[in-house]
C-alpha cells in the first residue's frame, strides 16, 4: 500500500512529531471554483491551517501516486489544467494505473487521509442526495464513505441543489451522526440554517474531539459530519439563492446533465446567475470552516 502514497514534508514531519494535522479535498479546487480564485483560496486556507496551529494536508493523485501535502506548483497544476479528472472512490485504481491527475471528491479524500492516519478533514460543502434522486438515483458516494470511513468532515452543511431531508435520512440509516457547530439547525451551505435540525449541538471544539474519540474507542465505524454554518456578513438572502438554485436545476435537466458532471455544473451555473456572489460566500465559509476545523484537530490531538 505505502508504494501508492507519498507526504509532503511539512505533513511527514508532522505525522512523525504528533502535531494535528487538517485534509483538505482538491475537487473543490479543480471543479468547485475557478481559477485564479481556486489557488488562491487553497493557499490561503492552507495558511489559515497553520495560523490556527494545525498542519494542512492537500490530497490529489499525481504521477502515479496519493499525495498527501501539495506544493505550490502541484496546487497551480490541480487548478489550471484542462485534463485533472475529479476523482471519486471508484477513479483511484485506475488513475494510480495510468499515471493521470485526479483531484479528490470528498469520498476519496476521506479513504486518502484515513490511510494516512489523519482523522479530520475541512471542505465547504458534502455530496448528497439529489433532488429527483428517486428517478435519477444519484446519491453522492461522499455519503457511503461517512458510512464507513473514520474521518469527520467539517463543512457548512448541505446545500440546497440537494435535497436536504433525505440526505439526512441516508446519513441517519447509516449511522451518521450529524453535529451543529454552535447551532442547532442544519446550515444549507449558503444560508445559516434550513428546515431541518442536526443530531446534536456542540458548542466548542472539545466537545466535538471528544465525541470523535468516544466514537472510534468504541470501533464505530465511520465520519461524522459538523456542520459550521456561514458566517452571519457572508451569508446570502435565502429567497435570492433559492430562487437561483431553481433555476439552475431546471436548466441542468433540461440539458440532461447526469454522473459525476451535475454537482459541477450547478456549482458552475450558481455562480453565473449570481454575477459571482456564490464565489464570494463559497470563499469566506471555506475559510471559517478552516479555523473550526484547525480548533478541532489540535483539540482531538490533545486526546489521543
Ligand atoms: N459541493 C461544493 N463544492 C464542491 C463539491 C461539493 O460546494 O466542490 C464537490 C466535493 O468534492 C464533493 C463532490 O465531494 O463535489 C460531490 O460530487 P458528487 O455529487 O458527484 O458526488
Ligand atoms: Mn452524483
Amino acid at each position: 500500500m505505502k508504494q501508492y502514497i507519498s507526504y509532503s514534508t511539512e505533513v511527514k514531519e508532522a505525522l512523525e512529531s504528533g502535531k494535528a494535522i487538517v485534509a483538505l479535498e482538491s475537487t473543490i479546487i479543480s471543479h468547485g471554483m475557478p481559477y485564479p480564485q481556486n489557488v488562491i483560496t487553497a493557499r490561503e486556507v492552507e495558511q489559515i491551517i497553520r495560523d490556527n496551529g494545525a498542519v494542512p494536508a492537500t490530497i490529489a493523485i499525481l504521477d502515479g501516486q496519493i499525495k498527501i501535502g501539495l506544493s505550490d506548483e502541484e496546487l497551480e497544476v490541480l487548478g489550471n489544467s484542462p485534463d485533472v479528472a475529479k476523482a471519486s472512490r471508484r477513479d483511484l485504481g485506475y488513475l494510480l494505473a495510468t499515471k493521470q491527475k485526479g483531484a479528490t471528491t470528498v469520498a476519496a479524500t476521506m479513504i486518502c487521509a484515513d490511510l494516512a492516519g489523519i482523522r479530520v478533514f475541512v471542505t465547504g460543502g458534502i455530496g448528497g442526495v439529489h433532488r429527483g434522486a428517486e428517478t435519477t438515483m444519484d446519491i453522492s458516494a461522499d455519503l457511503e464513505e461517512l458510512a464507513q470511513t473514520n474521518v469527520a468532515v467539517i463543512c457548512a452543511g448541505a446545500k440546497s441543489i440537494l435535497d436536504i431531508g433525505l440526505t439526512l435520512e441516508f446519513l441517519e440509516t447509516k449511522g451518521v451522526p450529524v453535529v451543529g457547530y454552535q447551532t442547532d439547525a442544519l446550515p444549507a451551505f449558503y444560508t445559516r440554517t434550513s428546515p431541518f435540525d442536526v443530531n446534536f449541538r456542540a458548542d466548542d471544539a472539545e466537545t466535538v474531539a471528544a465525541m470523535l474519540k468516544a466514537k472510534w474507542d468504541l470501533k464505530l465505524q465511520g465520519g461524522v459530519v459538523i456542520a459550521n454554518p456561514i458566517r452571519v456578513e457572508d451569508a446570502m438572502e435565502e429567497s435570492f439563492i433559492t430562487n437561483i438554485i431553481e433555476k439552475a436545476l431546471a436548466e441542468a435537466d433540461e440539458k440532461g446533465i447526469a454522473g459525476k458532471n451535475v454537482t459541477p455544473f450547478l456549482l458552475g451555473k450558481v455562480k453565473e446567475l449570481t454575477e459571482g456572489k456564490s464565489l464570494v460566500a463559497n470563499i469566506a465559509l471555506v475559510k471559517h470552516n478552516a479555523v473550526v476545523g484547525s480548533g478541532i484537530a489540535v483539540a482531538y490531538q490533545k486526546l489521543i
